[in-house]
């Protein structure tokens, strides 16, 4: 073989070991560089959650702070309910939280009693709250037979006979709703309503009542059937500046009838302290974001421990 050609083949062979060295090189780099940006992102959402868990014990601290005397009120001009952040925490993370007090709202759970019969001024509140929203009071019987254990609807109610006969069909929860969204499960009701609706209500154990000095607008109207705070916002926060309103005494005043006023007390726990609240979170590093939902629960006596009953982190 003349020594041209032999110095050919030897080149050709060079070059080809030459062009797989680097396509693996390349391949390899490549698949290196995806390995270190998967344990970036798993570093990043480990990072949001735990500084979740750390904003959790900074509202454990400052609810507790609120709590401690057990005479004392519960209301958003209290450190727990100022806005936190946004802050970096940790270089390259920032976060942002606030702390809901979900007991300002109308649990409705407690639209059926323990025995399992509607909880007749709770109805009343709920189709009064409907109204002061613009929504049609005819979703109080749908959303009782939601909840009560029985498969009689009420007037105007839905039960498993209407839902059954849907494409596809399926049958109501009859037992305590564990979040609100469950409502979407009502024919007809869309996430419009829904939307207008679920500042106002929430989905706690039913023995989780409603605290005055939290309570929205249109909810303070709904328990006095007037319209006085519903779309009066600033003047509601204004009136509340001070401290707790309307306090028990000032609903009782309030309403022409005092037995009217005990009735509601006891039907619907009107209070002016809260248990349940939830802590919405957003941290936030470079590009990506995460949001953070932490149900949490007050135990008792005074300031007591502040207990972590549900915690969800989501890009
Ligand atoms: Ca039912």
């Amino acid at each position: 073989m003349p020594h041209s050609s032999r110095d050919g083949i030897a080149l050709l062979t060079a070059l080809i070991v030459l062009a797989i060295t680097s396509a693996l090189a390349y391949a390899l780099s490549a698949d290196t560089g995806l390995a270190i940006r998967r344990t970036a992102g798993g570093a990043s959402q480990e990072q949001a959650r735990e500084i979740a868990a750390a904003t959790e014990a900074l509202a454990a601290s400052l609810l507790k702070e609120a709590l401690e005397d057990p005479n004392a009120a519960l209301h958003g001009a209290q450190r727990w309910a100022r806005p936190y952040g946004p802050v970096e925490i940790i270089p390259g993370y920032v976060m942002e939280a606030r702390l809901d007090d979900l007991q300002g709202r109308l649990n409705l759970n407690g639209l059926v009693t323990a025995d399992g019969r509607p909880n007749e001024l709770a109805r009343r509140t709920l189709e009064r709250l409907l109204q002061n929203l613009d929504l049609e009071p005819q979703w109080a019987p749908k959303i009782i037979d939601w909840i009560d254990t029985d498969d009689q609807p009420l007037d105007g109610g839905a039960e498993a006979s209407r839902y059954s006969g849907l494409m596809p069909g399926y049958r109501p929860a009859n037992r305590i709703i564990t979040s609100t969204s469950e409502l979407l499960a009502l024919e007809g009701f869309d996430l419009a309503r829904y939307r207008r609706l679920e500042p106002h209500i929430s989905a706690l154990p039913r023995d989780a009542g409603l605290n005055l000095c939290d309570a929205t607008g249109p909810l303070l109207d709904a328990l006095t059937g007037e319209r006085q705070w519903s779309g009066a916002t600033e003047s509601l926060q204004r009136n509340r500046e001070g401290g707790c309103f309307p306090r028990l005494e000032v609903l009782r005043n309030s309403l022409a009838d005092p037995a009217e006023f005990e009735a509601l007390r006891s039907a619907l726990g009107l209070a002016e302290r809260s248990r349940y609240f939830a802590l919405l979170g957003y941290v936030s590093s470079g590009r990506s974001g995460y949001t953070s939902y932490s149900l949490l629960r007050h135990e008792g006596p005074g300031a007591g421990q502040i207990r972590v009953l549900l915690r969800h982190t989501a890009p």
